[in-house]
């Protein structure tokens, strides 16, 4: 792994909220272990190993049931550690995976058949070399068809030049951590009403409300991104899904703590309802219907 870089957290707490049953993390990675799964040439980092069976025995400490585990930059498109992980869980996982243009139909079939239900464009700089939107879209017109919905993250400052293209999509999308708003400017600065209006203008755009721990400023427990992630919530609470983030890779502050991380959802799904929706029933109706 590299030099700088921060392994999960050994131990973490014992969350105090206790997550309804049937409760989906819909964002989590696995990485390796290397000599079986080695990272990608082209990966901008090195990290950790994070195998299937730690995010199991995670899943069940926090108190939840499924996983959707999401295919991450430093396994580039080699997606076998994530198909590996969710042929283990059988049931109990999803995934999202990373494909390149050349992909067959076979291969989709296969990942299709082990449980992934999307792919994932990832827009942001530090963690991938660019790809051209009308790659994208090639691979948007054949995942369609699968079903599948496209995930995709970028920072805030590119939010604008993409609106012609995530508008342009055929399918559901999900933008990760909340399009990574800069929390020091507030939820009306215009920079997050410009995504808010993004989802409100169209309702197959859906968010997740995670990551807490990437755009605090002020550090746990992260009261600094509440008002962001509990906007979202109120505002589009069909549309909304939560998840760790495990194992929390490329993080420089400080090694998050997941049990805090789940003490977080309270505060921004504040009825047992809007936890209902955010944790059970929207990654239900995406994943596993
Ligand atoms: C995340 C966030 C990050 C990394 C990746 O694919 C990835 O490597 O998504 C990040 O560094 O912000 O969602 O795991």
């Amino acid at each position: 792994m590299d030099a700088d870089y921060l392994p999960f957290h050994p131990a973490p707490k014992k969350p105090d909220f206790v997550p309804p049953a049937g409760a989906v993390d819909a964002h989590c990675h696995v990485f390796g272990p290397a000599d079986t799964f080695p990272y990608s040439p082209n990966r901008k980092y090195t990290p950790c190993d994070a195998p299937k069976a730690k995010l199991f025995e995670l899943r069940d400490y926090l108190g939840f049931a499924r996983n959707v585990i999401v295919q991450a930059s430093c396994h580039g498109p080699d997606n076998r550690a994530m198909v590996d992980a969710l042929r283990s869980a059988g049931d109990l996982a999803r995934g999202v995976a990373v494909v390149s243009p050349d992909v067959t139909d076979e291969e989709l079939a296969e990942m299709d058949a082990a449980g992934v239900r999307a792919v994932r464009f990832n827009f942001v700089k530090r963690l991938v070399d660019a790809t051209p939107k009308e790659v994208f879209m090639g691979i948007a017109e054949r995942v369609a068809k699968l079903g599948w919905h496209i995930v995709v993250y970028f920072e805030a400052p590119d939010l604008e030049d993409l609106i012609p293209f995530l508008e342009s999509l055929p399918t559901t999308i999900v933008v990760d951590h909340m399009g990574r708003p800069d929390v020091t400017k507030g939820t009306d600065h215009p920079d997050f009403q410009r995504f808010v209006d993004l989802l409100s203008r169209n309702d197959n755009i859906w968010t997740k409300v995670s990551c807490p721990e990437r755009l605090t400023v002020d550090g746990p427990p992260y009261d600094d991104v509440v008002p962001f992630a509990r906007l979202l919530v109120e505002t589009f609470p069909d549309r909304v899904l939560w998840g760790t983030d495990w194992p929390h890779p490329n993080m420089k502050s400080h090694v998050p703590d997941d049990g805090a991380l789940v003490d977080v959802i309270p505060k921004i799904a504040r009825t047992p309802e809007l936890q209902q929706q955010l944790l059970v029933d929207n990654p239900m109706r995406l994943y596993w219907a």
